[in-house]
């Protein structure tokens, strides 16, 4: 997983190697202006950044907090369902629906689930045909019509027929533009109501792709489509091809909504689960060197417990320890207080034990033995 944003973030790296070519402890402020500006942070986002860090010279950790900070709304859990599951893909030409829909139909069919496409994307011929061949491929069962048949017709037929089938997914691809910009708002939307005629609460969810490439003026197209139709995930294409995978932040700063995917190649496996702490790891890696003495090490009698390497089990207990006292994880070493700004260190008692959330006066505001994590 690690390798593959590294793969994605290659030219966003060289980009931000071009003004901090060597790896250091911590950064000036200003040279961290510049760095975020070349791997494209929007403007706006980048001085809120800054603001927020109080220090002249700003270490890994610190811009990690901030950067995740960003990302808060980036967790996304399944609904619950009755099968089939059914994905509606939307976004403008060219942006990677088709591609992305073969590479989703292949992952989740290497999951032993049934896949049909519907492909409702009827406003071009050559639409039809690129998903058609794309089934064939991964032989996968779609449904297609004619070019200019209706598509919200398109969609009823293929999720009937998953449904008859007994599948567990269908993925709905659409036509990124359409006459005006009218029609294809009332057409997405004829879409959205039809599926839930199909199977009630289908589409289960809405997924738009966007073009990494286009950087941060995939915003405002976000924003349009999310006006058509409410959006509940974004899968972002190209990063791969592009210096600009810093505006990753910015979407997901603006649009407030998870980021599911990249996108880092043309082929069907190169599609990878967005992963918020190891996209700020790999884009952040290439800048700082990690001071290994600052590593924190808590032991409990039994296993070691680092908080920088804690497993995701781990990290998923302390987690749930934080959210159920009212306490959300920013980054591997801060956590902020649900409801409000207040930020805390997270910090290892060598000598109790424990885990503990300290004040900015290293006032101790909450422990929790080590043992619980284990
Ligand atoms: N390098 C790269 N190319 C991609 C990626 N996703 C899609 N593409 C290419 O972008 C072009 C447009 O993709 P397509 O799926 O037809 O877009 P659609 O019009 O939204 O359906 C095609 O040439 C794809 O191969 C990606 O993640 N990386
Ligand atoms: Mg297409």
């Amino acid at each position: 997983m690690f390798s593959f944003f590294k793969k994605g973030l290659n030219k966003t790296t060289e980009a931000m190697k071009t003004v901090a070519p060597k790896k250091r402890a911590r950064i000036p402020k200003a040279d961290l202006e510049n760095i975020l500006l070349e791997a494209d942070v929007e403007y706006d986002l980048i001085e809120i950044i800054l603001r927020e860090l109080y220090e002249d010279t700003v270490t890994k950790e610190q811009l990690e907090s901030k950067l995740l900070a960003t990302m808060a709304w980036a967790n996304y859990e399944e609904p619950e369902f009755e099968k089939p599951f059914v994905e509606l893909i939307i976004g403008v030409n060219g942006a990677g629906k088709t591609t992305t829909i073969a590479k989703l139909a292949k992952k989740y069919k290497d999951n032993g689930e049934r896949v049909m496409l519907g492909a409702a994307d009827t406003f071009r011929a050559a639409a039809i045909e690129q998903l058609t061949r794309w089934a064939e491929k991964l032989d996968v069962p779609i449904v297609s019509s004619r070019q200019g048949h209706d598509p919200s017709a398109v969609c009823y037929d293929t999720i009937e027929s998953a449904k008859a089938r007994g599948f567990e997914r269908v993925i709905i691809d659409t036509a990124g533009r359409l006459h005006t910009q009218t029609n294809l708002a009332n057409e997405l939307k004829k879409i959205v109501r039809i599926s839930d005629k199909a199977h009630s609460g289908a589409p289960h969810r809405k997924i738009l792709v966007l073009d990494g490439t286009q950087g941060n003026s995939a915003i405002a197209q976000a924003k349009a489509f999310n006006e058509m139709i409410d959006i509940d995930g974004i899968i972002i294409t190209k990063l791969d091809g592009t210096a600009k995978g810093g505006s990753i932040f910015s979407i997901a700063h603006a649009m407030r909504i998870p980021i599911l995917y990249i996108g880092v190649g043309e082929q069907p496996d190169d599609l990878v689960k967005f992963d918020k702490y190891a996209f700020i790891d790999n884009f952040l890696d290439p800048l700082f060197t990690v001071d290994d003495e600052a590593e924190i090490k808590v032991k409990s009698g039994g296993p070691l417990i680092e908080l920088s390497r804690l497993t995701n089990e781990q990290r998923q207990k302390l987690t749930t320890l934080l959210n159920a006292d009212g306490y959300d994880m920013l980054s591997k070493h801060f956590v902020r207080e649900q409801n409000s700004w207040n930020e805390y260190k997270l910090v290892a008692n060598e000598t109790s034990y424990a885990m503990e959330i300290v004040d900015r006066n290293d006032k101790v505001i909450k422990t929790y033995k080590a043992d619980q994590l284990l």
